[in-house]
């Protein structure tokens, strides 16, 4: 019975994506009829009024806690993130505060700088050139549906997710975003994530349980995966096994918003080539910072003090929530709270 809610879930949100089953490239995710107007105005919980989603859109959203547009960020933009992304690994530029994160499954000493050697870049807010990808208004009219107008960005990545060494380590185990923040409410955050080529399920596309963004934020941890698991890759064990999965598939430029605690993930890079993803985490300069001592985010906290004493030198008792404070950045709007 249970199963059958779910197939019958998984149909009406891969009709939304405008594809008949799972692994077909998605059409216009984003177009479509709007449903009639009922005479009582929908409530939404999850997505603001203003004009820029269609009333589709918007219940799509509440109801998956997902929204894939298409074709959003410029070639022209791509091409300068794949050109700093390249700059930074060889280590021609050195911004200040990055974290660059190597696979586990690396020896290190058949580390050379180059973009093969690095799967990840978190904080860019340091550098100037990747950072304009979280101030493009292209990203930001769509991020305020979410936020509202005081904007800050809190997270930043370059993932270039390498071909699977055979360890399956390319894998990132289903997780909420949530986890990683200390400060609430969840429904004024929201991911931005743009493929910088086409992903799909053979290079480790975004894999997401649609409509979880309506549950609690789940207990995480390290998976026991037997090649090894990279650092920071926190998992779920805990979440329903019949939930449906889609698979969002995308071109080069097409950009997935979604909220905190839908719990997502992504697969194994199965191809010869490194998949490139651009995003940022958004979130209302309203937003109010907690304490996240006592609670499963606690070992995190300590995971990520630890990693940024060793490499940057802060004092290793530094909370999350200050050392957030430190490197979020207003985008839009006014610094009000955060
Ligand atoms: O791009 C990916 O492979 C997954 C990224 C992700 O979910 C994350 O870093 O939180």
């Amino acid at each position: 019975m249970e199963q059958t809610r779910a197939a019958a879930r998984l149909r009406t949100v891969l009709g939304h994506l405008g594809r008949p089953s799972a692994g077909a490239a998605i059409a216009h995710p984003t177009s479509g009829a709007v449903s009639p107007t009922t005479s009582h105005p929908p409530q939404f919980q999850y997505t603001l009024d203003n004009d820029v989603l269609s009333l589709e859109q918007r219940k799509f959203y509440e109801e998956n806690g997902f929204l894939v547009i298409k074709n959003l960020v410029s070639d022209a933009d791509i091409t300068r993130f794949r050109n700093q992304f390249e700059r930074i690994c060889k280590e021609n530029v050195k911004p200040q505060w990055m974290t660059i994160m190597r696979d586990v499954a690396l020896e290190k000493s058949k580390f050379i700088p180059s973009e093969e050697s690095v799967t990840k870049i978190q904080n860019f807010h340091g550098d100037e050139e990747l950072f304009r990808y979280c101030t493009l208004p292209e990203i930001l009219k769509y991020v305020e549906c979410f936020t509202g107008p005081n904007i800050m960005a809190v997270h930043t990545m370059l993932i270039n997710k390498p071909p699977d060494s055979g360890k399956k380590t390319t894998r990132h185990p289903l997780h909420q975003d949530l986890h990683y923040f200390p400060f609430r409410p969840g429904n004024k955050i929201v991911a931005a994530w743009t493929a910088m080529e086409k992903v799909t399920r053979d290079n480790g596309c975004l894999s997401v349980l649609p409509g979880t963004h309506k549950g609690n934020l789940k207990p995480h941890d390290y998976p026991q995966w037997e090649g090894g698991v990279n650092i920071m890759y926190y998992g779920i064990q805990d979440y329903d096994e019949n939930s449906p999965r889609v698979h969002l598939e995308m071109e080069k430029g097409d950009t997935v918003f979604f909220h905190p605690l839908l719990i997502h993930g992504s697969g194994l890079n199965k191809t010869k080539g490194y998949r490139k993803v651009i995003s940022c985490h958004f979130a209302s300069a309203d937003c109010h910072y907690i304490d996240v001592k006592g609670t499963n985010q606690e070992k995190f906290e300590k995971d990520l003090t630890r990693i940024m004493h060793k490499k940057l030198g802060i004092p290793e008792d530094i909370s999350l929530k200050d050392l957030y404070k430190f490197h979020v950045q207003l985008v839009k709007g006014e610094r009000t709270n955060l």
